[in-house]
């Protein structure tokens, strides 16, 4: 099994908060995986599939090429491994949760990031990712940057239901880890990849629902240093 991912300068630290989903669910799976570092644009090259993003995973001679996809791929394949859902209320509320993080915290952290992530990129990427997110944010990656305390209080606010969830419980998805949690630490993972931000703060319950989702899987999120 083979996962394309993506990478800057340092080929070890793979960024993309889609790919941590994936990473973190194979990890519940046990399932081994040779990681593949790519470079933004070395992904429409790939020449064995049609594929614009990352994650894409390799399989039996099966490329699967979106970050839910995938989950649902492994759910499939693999039914006598860990779920990643726990059914299908599971699988709903982990769907629900696919689908909302995107404008509610995807969005925000983005415009957060987005000039953090142009400092990490390898050279032959930086004219892509600068034209390509700059009509993203309607502004320059710099005006954006100047924003970032803004953003990243959009972000914080919108972490609400999920510090309230962990007050009662240790894991998004109850006494044990499943894929919601994984959708979530992909942002955290994403940030740690790039940036010196701070998200949470040591007295809220997501600060400590970090250090949890870091011991995992032999501890697979701490490969990404924080940034200094
Ligand atoms: N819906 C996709 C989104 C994946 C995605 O946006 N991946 C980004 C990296 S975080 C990517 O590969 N972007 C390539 C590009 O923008 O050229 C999924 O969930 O897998």
């Amino acid at each position: 099994m083979k996962l394309y991912e993506l990478v800057g300068t340092d080929r070890t630290q793979g960024f993309s908060p889609y790919v941590w989903r994936t990473r973190m669910a194979l990890g519940h799976k046990a399932l081994p995986v040779e990681m593949v570092p790519l470079i933004f644009t070395e992904i429409p090259k790939l020449d064995f599939c049609t594929a614009k993003t990352v994650p894409i995973l390799e399989h039996d001679g099966n490329y699967i090429t979106d970050s839910w996809d995938i989950a649902c791929y492994l759910e499939d394949n693999f039914p006598d491994r860990p779920s990643l859902f726990g059914g299908a209320a599971g699988k709903a509320y982990a769907s629900f949760f696919h689908f909302s993080s995107f404008y509610t915290l995807v969005i925000p952290l983005f415009q957060a990031l987005a000039y953090d992530i142009f400092t990490c990129l390898d050279d032959r990427d930086r004219e892509y990712f600068r034209r390509s997110r700059e009509a993203r944010l309607g502004k320059s990656l710099e005006a954006a940057h100047d924003r970032q305390s803004e953003n990243l209080a959009i972000f914080h606010k919108q972490l609400w239901p999920c510090n309230s969830i962990l007050k009662a419980q240790d894991f998004l998805s109850g006494d044990h880890p499943a894929y919601v949690d994984y959708i979530l630490y992909g942002l955290f993972q994403w940030a740690r990849g790039v940036s010196s931000v701070t998200l949470v703060n040591a007295d809220e319950p997501l600060y400590h629902w970090v250090r949890r989702m870091d011991n995992l899987f032999g501890g697979l999120g701490k490969v990404i240093r924080p940034r200094g």
